[in-house]
C-alpha cells in the first residue's frame, strides 16, 4: 500500500521534515538540488510529491495525494470540500495583514467611508475581512509582488502574508491591520482515510506528537 504526501518546495517542505522524522520517515532526495517531482523515502510505502503550494488542496481533494501540508491562507482560498483536516501543524507561521504606503492615512479613509482599492492574491480572505468591517473595497487580483501595487498607484492597500515585516519595510509599507494568524494544516483525502486507515492513522499520530509548540 503506497502513501503519497503532497508538499510544496521551500518552507513547507523544510518544516515538514521534522514531523516526518517523528514518523520514522526520511526523504531521500533534496528538492533544492534534484529535479525530480516524486521523492522516495526510506519507507517503501511512503513517497513525497512536490507541487505548487496552491495545488496541494487540489491533489488531496481528487486523490492525487493521500495527504498534504498547506497554509491556512491557501486552504481558505481553495475551500475544504471533501477533505479531512485532522491537525494544525503549527509550522510555516505568519500572519495575514492589511498594509498601505507609509504616507496613506488608512484609518481616515475607513472613517470617511471612501472606497479603498486593495490588491491581493487572497481575494476570498480580503472580501470576507472588509465585508465584516463594513468597508467598501475594490479588489484587484494579483499573483505575486503585491508590495508593488501601492507604490505604483495600482492600489491603496494590499492584503498579504507578513512574517518578519522586512519586505514591507523595504518597500515603505506599514501594516495597519492584522486579519488572522496563519499556520499550516495537514489535509487528508477522505476516501484514502477509509482505504488506508491504519498507516494513515499511524502517520497522523506521529505528526501530532511532533507538532512544535
Ligand atoms: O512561491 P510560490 O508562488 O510557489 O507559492 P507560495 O508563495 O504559495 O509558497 P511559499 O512556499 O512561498 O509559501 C507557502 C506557505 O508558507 C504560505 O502559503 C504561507 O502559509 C506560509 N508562509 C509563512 C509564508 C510566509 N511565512 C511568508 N513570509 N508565505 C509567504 N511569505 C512571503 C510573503 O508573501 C511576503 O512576500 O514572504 C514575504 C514576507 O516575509 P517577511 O519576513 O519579509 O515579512
Ligand atoms: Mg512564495
Amino acid at each position: 500500500m503506497m502513501i503519497t504526501l503532497a508538499l510544496s518546495k521551500g518552507r513547507i517542505f523544510e518544516e515538514t521534515l521534522p514531523l516526518l522524522k517523528a514518523a520514522g520517515i526520511t526523504v531521500l532526495e533534496d528538492p533544492e538540488t534534484s529535479r525530480k517531482l516524486i521523492l522516495a523515502t526510506n519507507s517503501p510505502e511512503v513517497r513525497v510529491v512536490l507541487v505548487r503550494a496552491s495545488d496541494v488542496p487540489t491533489y488531496v481533494q481528487y486523490g492525487g495525494a493521500d495527504l498534504g501540508v498547506v497554509g491556512r491562507d491557501v486552504l481558505i482560498e481553495h475551500g475544504v470540500d471533501g477533505m479531512y483536516q485532522p491537525l494544525d501543524l503549527n509550522i510555516a507561521r505568519c500572519r495575514m495583514s492589511v498594509a498601505v504606503r507609509d504616507d496613506f492615512d488608512y484609518a481616515d479613509a475607513v472613517k470617511q467611508g471612501s472606497r479603498i482599492r486593495v490588491a491581493t492574491k487572497y481575494t476570498e480572505i480580503a472580501r470576507q475581512h472588509f465585508a465584516d468591517k463594513g468597508v467598501h473595497v475594490d479588489l484587484i487580483k494579483l499573483y505575486g509582488s503585491m508590495e508593488l501595487a501601492p507604490l505604483t498607484g495600482l492600489a491603496d492597500a494590499i492584503v498579504d502574508l507578513v512574517s518578519t515585516g522586512n519586505t514591507l519595510k523595504a518597500n515603505h509599507l506599514v501594516e495597519v491591520e492584522k486579519i488572522m494568524e496563519i499556520s499550516s494544516r495537514l489535509l487528508v483525502n477522505q476516501a484514502a482515510l477509509k482505504l488506508k486507515r491504519e498507516p494513515l492513522r499511524r502517520m497522523i499520530e506521529a505528526f501530532a506528537s511532533a507538532v512544535p509548540k
